[in-house]
């Protein structure tokens, strides 16, 4: 069971400091002890928890470094097509338990460290996770990576490595306060800075034409200035298979021009500060998560990390003999949304303007280069830029989406003659409000292949957001449903599951989760359903301890766990489960209904807003207000409860989702692309409500009706009330049960009498209601009902909760692999 795969590099490759094949707890003692004197610097009576950990850490990658050598040459040797993945954002998580499971030293590890006399959970609390996404676009990102390792797929994750990830969030007063996530403060073990690969990268200036040696005219880019990147590279190891591949994040740093300017100038304090501006590029993560903001420094990010990420392919990956022609068929650079979009006209200007390509050669080329995934339905959540800050950032960049739109135009006039309107709605350049790019449209333009990421969103893509283009290239659309990683969300996060799962169908379900098909009859097993029922018992009391521990809460230890747990938005509708939460809670203190006849509740909400979002803010306050009420109150004393624990992450994800009975996955229809959530909740044994959006549309269809609580207006039906015009205080006016929650919340009940504190959120609802939650109230509540009744029948719930496990399997993210394989990366381009 060695990690290295067979050695093509193994003349080059010295002894390694830990042989693998003799991976004993003596051997890791020596190796881990040896990091700890010679490479921390410190002896074990002297060392932290800190210096610990990073040698721990050190430890463990010298297990990976033969598998990742090893995979580096065969990649560059070989002429495999090289997936490359451009995204803005990877979430993670922490890396030592994850570089544990895939070496499978995680005993001999534990062993070894309790022999040094450390308790080795201690070290794992000690890692900051590495937070360079916002949610489930950048989780996604993580996930993808981890499944191609595993499939031992060529790929390079390219990146922007943030300084400062997303924010940690705090409560004060129960207000959401951001302090700077500072990642990087102790250490971190698990990047390889590599300054000497250092990357210019261009902005502003001007172009201008030229005319070569063989008469044709050329343009040509003149900066105005320019910063270097430094790539960190990162090991992505596949799940005990010797494949190590690589995730390479960019980081800014000033050039000599800088430095120069400083002895020139003679205004050293104005030198420095260019030099700041420069470094600042890749400082921090922008917090916004489905609503870009179109600032500057933004569009700098999305440009560095692509033009970087093409530099380093074209000149570093490739042989030095490499024809351009072939680079179809050696690469294919994944979109993840639009934010590396500017590597098109950025391809182009390589080609054309660099490499001397025709345009027509070039842009053949380019097409067959990309595909492009879309995360959203919001419109708003449409990346545009400003033809006035693009042109001023990349001027030569401008021109080229030019003309790729009046030749893109051309063709659609062509196609469909005399229809001027369809030209204009299908131009990539806006007029109004201003004139600006539709990145969207660059995207699906440029690219060859397009996809949602759940079959509903896919299909709207299609019908509401792109139909044109949808019309005018159908072959080029398809859909792959997201997924996510069994080796973190349920080998890593829920060992008790894990080993359940394996004693009873044998471990090849880690890397084959279809084989979780083999769970179902064992649902009508008295027997396996106790012992089920018992890992998710156990799941929940040492989520109780943490709580305890980190937030200070105290939980009861028996009550049904029905989580909500995800970014803060309106659509997202996390105001729905307040007003489920407050309506049971006033049924018990207006006499409505007996205590004793409701079905004991812990509500866990977790969930940052994005620090501009004022509303989300105020509803975040108003969740913190009705959680401290109700646990106070002594009438639902044990019943009825609620945390919040502050600063929702992968880390915290990983105990939450375990131990969670009920998964909250209400979103009004037609707005959540896809979820991803919904899909671990589903692997470890919880009970969906929801909506019929995104994927959840698809779990339902694989779990069954009778395992899924389904509620709430279709996407037709929210429609369809749209154009008849929606009012909720028609809802307010006609429904008691939810007017007298939200009047007990306008009360000022929740906020010390204070009306004023709850009337944002309470205004919005009744006069606004963007997002129908008076529409969908009843039959959520009616949904709830069910879940109540369901949850008395224990057996019943538990064989529930097996069939959602075992027949999730589709929701591995090695599937979204294998799909994106067939359907787009080895797919032939279209036409
Ligand atoms: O991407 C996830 C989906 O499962 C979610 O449904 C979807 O909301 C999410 C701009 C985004 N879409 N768009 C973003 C993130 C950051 C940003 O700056 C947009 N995130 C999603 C994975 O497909």
């Amino acid at each position: 069971h060695r990690v290295g795969p067979t050695l093509p590099v193994s003349s080059e490759l010295a002894a390694g400091p830990v042989e693998p094949p003799a991976s004993t707890v003596e051997g890791f003692i020596e190796a881990f002890l040896r990091e700890l004197n010679y490479g921390q610097g410190v002896l074990l009576s002297r060392s932290t928890i800190n210096d610990q950990y990073l040698a721990l850490a050190r430890t463990v990658r010298e297990y990976l470094m033969a598998g990742w050598l090893e995979t580096g040459a065969l990649r560059r040797e070989g002429d495999r097509k090289i997936v490359g993945y451009l995204s803005a954002e990877y979430l993670l998580g922490r890396q030592l338990g994850n570089a544990l499971l895939a070496t499978n030293l995680q005993d001999i590890a534990e062993e070894a460290m309790r022999r040094c006399g450390i308790d080795i959970a201690a070290l794992r609390a000690q890692e900051i996770e590495p937070g360079l996404g916002n949610g489930g676009l950048g989780r996604l990102a993580a996930c993808f990576v981890d499944s191609l390792a595993t499939m031992d797929v060529p790929c390079i994750g390219y990146g922007i490595r943030y300084e400062y990830g997303i924010f940690r969030q705090t409560f004060e007063n129960g207000r959401q306060v951001e302090v700077p996530d500072s990642w990087l403060a102790l250490g971190s073990p698990w990047e390889f800075p590599h300054p000497e690969r250092q990357v210019r990268v261009d902005f502003g200036g001007h172009t201008e034409k030229w005319t070569d040696d063989q008469g044709r005219e050329r343009t040509r880019w003149v900066p105005g200035w320019n910063v270097l990147g430094i790539p960190y590279h990162h090991m992505v190891p596949g799940f005990r298979n010797g494949t190590v591949n690589t995730l390479r994040l960019w980081s800014a740093k000033a050039t000599q021009a800088f430095d120069l300017q400083i002895f020139n100038s003679g205004d050293y304090a104005t030198a420095v500060r260019a030099q700041t501006f420069a470094e600042n590029i890749s400082k921090v993560l922008y917090p916004e998560d489905s609503t870009p903001q179109g600032k500057e420094l933004r569009l700098q990010q999305q440009y560095f990390f692509v033009a970087c990420s093409l530099h380093d392919f074209i000149a570093n990956t490739l042989p030095k003999d490499f024809d351009l022609r072939q680079l179809p068929e050696r690469i294919i650079f994944q979109l993840n949304d639009t934010h590396p979009v500017i590597a098109i006209p950025e391809l182009m200007r390589i080609l054309v303007d660099i490499k001397g390509f025709d345009w027509d050669e070039a842009w053949d080329i380019t097409r067959r280069c990309f595909a492009y995934t879309c995360h959203t339905l919001l419109p708003e959540a449409l990346e545009v830029w400003s033809v006035e800050l693009l042109g001023r950032l990349l001027p030569r960049h401008l021109e080229i989406i030019y003309q790729i739109n009046e030749l893109f135009l051309e063709e659609v006039r062509q196609a469909f003659p005399g229809d001027e309107m369809r030209a204009r709605r299908m131009s990539i350049i806006a007029e109004h409000p201003e004139r600006s790019v539709r990145m969207a449209y660059l995207a699906t333009i440029g690219s060859a292949k397009v996809n949602g990421v759940a079959e509903l969103q896919s299909q709207l893509l299609r019908d509401k957001v792109l139909p044109d283009f949808s019309e005018y290239e159908p072959a080029k659309f398809t859909n792959v449903t997201n997924g996510v990683t069994p080796r973190r969300f349920i080998y890593l996060a829920n060992r008790r599951l894990s080993n359940l799962i394996t004693d009873t169908i044998g471990s090849e379900w880690v890397t084959d989760l279809d084989r979780l098909r083999e769970l179902e009859p064992y649902a009508d097993d008295a027997g396996f359903r106790a012992e089920f029922a018992a890992v998710k018992q156990a799941n929940k009391e040492r989520l109780f301890r943490l709580l305890s521990v980190r937030d200070g809460l105290e939980l009861p230890q028996h009550a049904m766990l029905d989580v909500l747990v995800k970014r803060l938005h309106e659509y997202k509708r996390q105001t729905l489960k307040l007003l489920h939460i407050v309506s049971l809670y006033e049924d018990v203190i207006s006499g409505t209904v007996a205590i004793d006849q409701v079905v004991p509740r812990t509500f866990i909400f977790g969930a940052k807003a994005a620090p501009g979002y004022h509303l989300a803010k105020e509803i975040i306050f108003l969740i913190n207000s009705v959680a401290a009420t109700i646990n106070a109150d002594e009438r639902v004393k044990g019943v009825l409860s609620v945390a919040f624990p502050a600063n929702y992450n992968v880390t915290l994800a990983e105990k939450i989702i375990p131990a969670a009975d009920l998964s909250e996955q209400i979103s009004l229809a037609g707005k959540e692309a896809s979820g991803t959530g919904n899909m671990k909740f589903a692997l470890n044994g919880a009970l969906t409500i929801g909506t019929d959006d995104g994927a959840n549309v698809e779990i339902r269809q694989l779990v069954g009706d009778d395992n899924f609580f389904l509620f709430g207006m279709t996407e037709p039906e929210v429609e369809a009330l749209h154009a008849r015009g929606y009012n909720p205080a028609e809802y307010y006016e006609s429904n008691d049960k939810l007017q007298r929650t939200i009047n007990l919340i306008a009360s000022g009940h929740f906020t010390d009498g204070d009306r004023a504190l709850s009337a944002q959120v309470v205004d919005n609802l009744v006069t606004q209601d963007p997002f129908m939650v008076l529409a969908d109230f009843q039959s959520y509540l009616d949904a709830q009902a069910r879940v109540d009744a369901a949850y008395r029948d224990p057996e019943r719930w538990t064989r529930s909760a097996i069939l959602n496990v075992a027949r999730s399997g589709f929701f591995s993210s090695d599937r979204s692999m294998r799909d994106y394989l067939d359907r787009i990366w080895l797919s032939s381009p279209v036409e």
